[in-house]
Formats: C-alpha cells, structure tokens, sequence
C-alpha cells in the first residue's frame, strides 16, 4: 500500500507538499517498463542521443528559477548555493556529453597483427547495459543525479532513479522535463526510503549508482553481490587540507573556508580535517577567525537539510568542546524555525577527536597543527576513506612530489572541493569512499559494457590451430614460444625454420 512522503522546510519548518510513495509492486512494473523500452533507447543513433542531452541541458536551464526555489524550500540552501553547484554545472555537464564525452561511446576499431591473425578485423562497441537503477542522497539533489543520468541516457539505458526521501519534489521537477525531451520512461522515478531502493535493486536492473553514506552503501554493496550487479559506489569522505608555510595566507584562509562551509558542509568533498604546519598555525588561524566572523548564516550559509544530520553534528561540536578544544561560534545565533546550525571553527591540539575521525557533513572547520609534511601526510592516509584532499603551498613541484603520496582519488593544489563540477576528470575514493567513477570517460564503464566482434574475411578453409593436432604443429608451438622468449640468436634462428617449415607443411594440408 503507498503512503505519503511528508516533510517540512529546513528552512523555516514550513510544511512541504506531501508525495505518494511508490509501492514495491509499482517499483517493480516501473523497471519493467523500462526494459520494454530499452531496445528502442538503445536503437536511437548517437546523433539523436546527443542531440536529446543538449535539449535536455537547455530545458533544464530554461526551468532553472523554479528548481533553484525548490532547492532553497526543500533542502535548505542558500540561493546562490543553489545556483552555483546544483544548477550553473549543469549547463557544462550537458555540453561535455554532447560534445567530447561522447566520442567515448563511438566504435573503435582494433588492428590485429596481420601474420598472427590474416584477414581478420575487430571492433570494441560500447553497448548500454538496459536498466540503471540510480540512487541519490540529499546534499547535492540535481548535480549528483545529472552527473549519473546525462551519461547513463547518452548511452543508450533506461534509469529508474530513486532520489532520497528529503529531495522528492526536486526529483519530479528533474523527470518531468526528462519526459518531454526523452519521451515518458526514459528517466522514471520511484519514491520512498531504503526499502523502496533496495527493491529497485531487486525488480531486475543491469546496473546500480549509488551516492550516498557508508551504512547505505554497504547495504547496497551486499544486494548487488548476491544479485551479481554491477554497481559504483561513491561513499563519504573525511577530506584533509594540507597547509605548507609557505602559503599565499589570504588565499588559503579563505579558500579553507569555504570549502569547509559550502553547502553548509554538506558534501562528500567539504574539508574537515585541516593539517597546518606549526610555524604558519597561529597566522593561519587569526585570519580565518576574522573570515569567519563576517559570515552570514541564512545567506552565506545554509540550513541543514535534515533533523537526523543536525543532531548528529550537533553532538559532534559538543564531544569537542567536551573533549577541550577550543571553540569559536559564529555570533548572531540560530533561528528558532527551521534546521540550522550556528557554524564553528573548532582548533585542536591533536586529530584524536570523533571531529576528526568520524564523518561530520556539517557547518564545522577543523584545524589542528602538524610538525611537518610527512606527519600530515601519515595523518591523512591514516583515515579509512580517501576521497579527496588538498594542498596548499606556492612550492607546485613540492606540492605534486607530494601529491602521489595521497591515498585519495582526487589531489587539488592551492583549491578544494571543485573538480567534481568539471564533467571530463574522473572522480572517485578510495577505501570506505567507495568504488566506481564519477564524471569523464570511466563513468562509462557502468553505463555500458564493451562488446567485442571480430570478423574474418579468409578464404582458407581451416585455420592453423584447427583439428587435428599433429606433431608438426606441436613443434610449431614450441618454435613460436622460443621465438616469443629471450633466447641466443641461434636457437631464435632455429626456430624461426621450424616454424617456416612446419607452418608451410600445415599450410599445404588446407
Ligand atoms: O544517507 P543515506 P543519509 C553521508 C553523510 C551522512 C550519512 C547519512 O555522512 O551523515 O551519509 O546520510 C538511500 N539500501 N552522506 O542518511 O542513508 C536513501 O533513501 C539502499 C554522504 O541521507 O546513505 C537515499 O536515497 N538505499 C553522501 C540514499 O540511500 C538506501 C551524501 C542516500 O541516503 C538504504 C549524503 C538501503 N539500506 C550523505 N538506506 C555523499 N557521498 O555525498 C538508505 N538508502
């Protein structure tokens, strides 16, 4: 039986339109449906497909102020939060895809050594895999899908998204113009918690994307390996800063800032552990703090967006100021209606603490002092999730020695938490981060599979290596691994004449 998805406002607690949740039995009529659709998905030539992604793109730029006001009143953002990362990425995400990303999906022809494999050609086809399941979090409600849904439909598949239970109402805004540009089904949506996606995973998808906290993810990991799926994961992160003394201090201050507090530090990718080196510590610390003063909660920083992630983060400030360090609250206070949190820039004496450990996704900025690079990268290695990390420093070649010492997937220098708005690099974790890839090329690998067909235009009437087996062959064999071998010159030339004349006593028989 299907109930209503209800929910207030992070905002200001204001009730949200409630929404019918999607029964396991619709669930399971909804990825029927996009198998029967899939042959006539996959059949549409890549110039259609492109040009769909580029109307799509359009569309949803087109339809921009509605979905930025839906992204303020149901996930709590700040307008030009909603703007600058759910909504401006868009545009250079559907333009990659159309253009350049989409020359990943075209037929490659192999050549084959002439000698080995006569009048015989191959070809690589990117074939989509059918039906991706698709499940999202809250935090990033229409960029993290659209990096899944453009490529997985340039593709040629069907998706069946099941977006998180707090960002509904910002899915069907998303699907309703995916109806018009792909036709209905190409993009469908089911509606509900963990037990809806894990019966999408169940109702006979291809594929799964799963974005989203580790507990769900490992929950998503089992099912797909009972159910033999396909699946990328793209899990949390614990992201560290690494700051060199030789910094440019403004830019550093303000940069850690901000992606410390971007989306209200609701992202994967937001830096909450900062490694200062101890000499620059103190200079570091006195400008942030005065950056951070000037901060405007409600305009510069958002709501959070559940109730559940704001007491979590809530205890995690005060475990910190328990466990003694030092605290400083931005001034002004909370309001009374509504999800928020006052930011904090939190210093410690060591990265001992649940702050740094354990994953906040809150407005929190986390500084300790480390004595020297080798320390901070020990520490930043030492966190079961790697995702990304960041370096900052005017030493570029120091700073790249040390980048390939990060166990993460992806290195900024001198920047944070922006490369997964840049659709064609790659981006991923490592460890408890997850699995799979987002953005560029390798995204394709779970969209499509690579299907291999190999032609042979002979006239001959046997191959070589056809029965039967004679001892003439076997010695033919054995020439050609010598031949393949380091061996003396001598014992190449001879078994070069062994397979000249094998080979043209085996040809003779054809
Ligand atoms: O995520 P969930 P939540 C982290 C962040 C946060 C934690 C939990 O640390 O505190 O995850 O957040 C669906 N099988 N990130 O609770 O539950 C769910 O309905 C299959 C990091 O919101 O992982 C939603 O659609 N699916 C992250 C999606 O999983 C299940 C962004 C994500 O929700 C499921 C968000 C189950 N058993 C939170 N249970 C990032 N990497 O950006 C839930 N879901």
């Amino acid at each position: 039986m299907s109930t209503n998805l209800t929910g207030r406002s992070p905002r200001d607690d204001t009730p949200l339109a409630p929404v019918e949740t999607t029964s396991l039995d619709e669930v399971k009529a909804r990825v029927l449906h996009a198998r029967s659709i899939c042959d006539t998905l996959r059949q549409r030539p890549l110039v259609e497909r492109r040009r769909h992604i580029e109307a799509f793109g359009d569309a949803l730029l087109q339809s921009a102020e509605p979905l930025a006001r839906l992204l303020e009143e149901e996930c709590g953002k700040v307008s030009a939060e909603a703007w600058l990362i759910d909504i401006m990425p868009t545009a250079d995400l559907c333009a990659y895809w159309a253009g350049a990303g989409a020359e990943h999906l075209l037929t490659q022809n192999v050549s084959l050594n002439p000698f080995v494999y006569p009048s015989k050609s191959a070809r690589i086809e990117r074939v989509p895999r059918g039906v991706i399941a698709l499940i999202t979090p809250w935090n990033f409600p229409v960029a993290i899908a659209l990096r899944n849904i453009v490529p997985a439909l340039l593709a040629g598949n069907a998706v069946v998204w099941k977006p998180s239970e707090y960002a509904t109402r910002i899915a069907q805004h998303v699907v309703k113009i995916a109806d018009q540009v792909f036709g209905p089904g190409a993009l469908s949506l089911v509606v509900g918690e963990g037990e809806v996606a894990q019966a999408l995973l169940t109702a006979g998808v291809d594929a799964a994307v799963f974005t989203g906290g580790v507990q769900s993810g490992r929950a998503v990991a089992e099912t797909c390996a009972k159910h033999l799926l396909p699946v990328a994961l793209e899990l949390g992160g614990k992201d560290a800063a690494i700051v060199l003394p030789d910094c440019d201090l403004e830019r550093t201050a303000r940069g850690l800032l901000w992606a410390s507090l971007a989306n209200a530090g609701q992202n994967c990718a937001a830096i909450e552990r900062i490694y200062v080196q101890a000499s620059i510590y103190e200079a570091l610390y006195q400008r942030m703090k005065t950056l951070f003063n000037e901060l405007r909660l409600g305009e510069d920083v958002g709501a959070m967006t559940t109730g559940k992630q704001r007491q979590l983060v809530k205890a995690q400030i005060d475990a910190a100021k328990s466990a003694g360090a030092s605290v400083d609250v931005l001034v002004g206070g909370e309001p009374e209606k509504g999800q928020w949190i006052a930011p904090v820039l939190v210093r410690l004496d060591d990265d001992a603490h649940a702050i740094f450990r354990d994953e906040t996704f809150g407005p929190v900025v986390a500084m300790t002092s480390v004595q020297d690079i080798d320390d901070a990268v020990a520490r930043t290695n030492a966190h079961a999730m790697g995702l990304t990390a960041s370096l900052w420093t005017r030493d570029v070649d120091r700073a790249n020695q040390i980048a390939s010492r990060l166990r993460v997937g992806v290195v900024t220098i001198n920047n944070h938490s922006l490369t997964a708005a840049i659709p064609n690099l790659p981006w991923s974790g490592v460890g408890q981060s997850g699995y799979g890839v987002t953005n560029s090329e390798f995204t394709l690998d779970i969209f499509t599979r690579p299907k291999t067909v190999l032609i042979d235009r002979s006239s001959a009437k046997r191959e070589v290596w056809w029965f039967p087996y004679t001892p003439s062959f076997t010695r033919m064999l054995r020439a050609m691994v010598v031949l393949r071998r380091a061996a003396p010159l001598t014992t190449k030339l001879r078994a070069l004449w062994t397979l000249v004349v094998c080979n043209f006593s085996r040809w003779r028989r054809r």
